[in-house]
């Protein structure tokens, strides 16, 4: 099954919005997996961005992912990491669709509350960075369509 990373940034948790974003993946249909919250290291930050190292936004990036405490989560479900992105909305939220996560909390590109993993390929690099300990293994006893 399909798992993706997602990242609720400094911003995202100092304005409370850690359960409302919880909670739109859950009512989704998407299955919690892994959850911490923590404070990274400018290095890891560095690491986690690496591929936008030559950008010039990148300094001021990582400065704004190292600002405090975020929350790091593994969701699965099918097509998640797409669905993912849908859910949380374009990049600059000034082009984010009201009912996504930047379209309804984001205003700034430099404070976009959210990560999600643009790829199957990322989201499994990133679930080994974030999570090195591993994940929970579990599976909802409910109902099929329930991930
Ligand atoms: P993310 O990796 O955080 O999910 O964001 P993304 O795929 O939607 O966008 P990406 O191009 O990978 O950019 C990563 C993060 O860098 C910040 N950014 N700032 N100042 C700027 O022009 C600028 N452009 C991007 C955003 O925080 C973006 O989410």
């Amino acid at each position: 099954m399909e798992q993706t990373f997602i990242m609720i940034k400094p911003d995202g948790v100092q304005r409370g919005l850690v359960g409302e974003i919880i909670s739109r993946f859950e009512k989704k249909g998407f299955s919690l997996k892994g959850l911490k919250l923590l404070t990274v290291e400018r290095s890891f930050a560095e690491k986690h961005y690496e591929d936008l190292s030559a950008k010039p936004f990148f300094p001021g990036l990582v400065e704004y992912i190292i600002s405090g405490p975020v929350v790091a989560m593994v969701w699965e479900g099918k097509n998640v990491v797409a669905t993912g992105r849908t859910i949380i909305g374009a990049t600059n939220p000034s082009a984010s669709a009201p009912g996504t996560i930047r379209g309804d909390f984001a205003i700034d590109v430099g404070r976009n509350v959210i990560h999600g993993s643009d790829s199957v390929a990322s989201a499994t690099k990133e679930i080994a960075l974030w999570f090195p300990e591993g994940i929970v293994s579990w599976q909802s006893s409910l109902h099929s369509w329930i991930y």
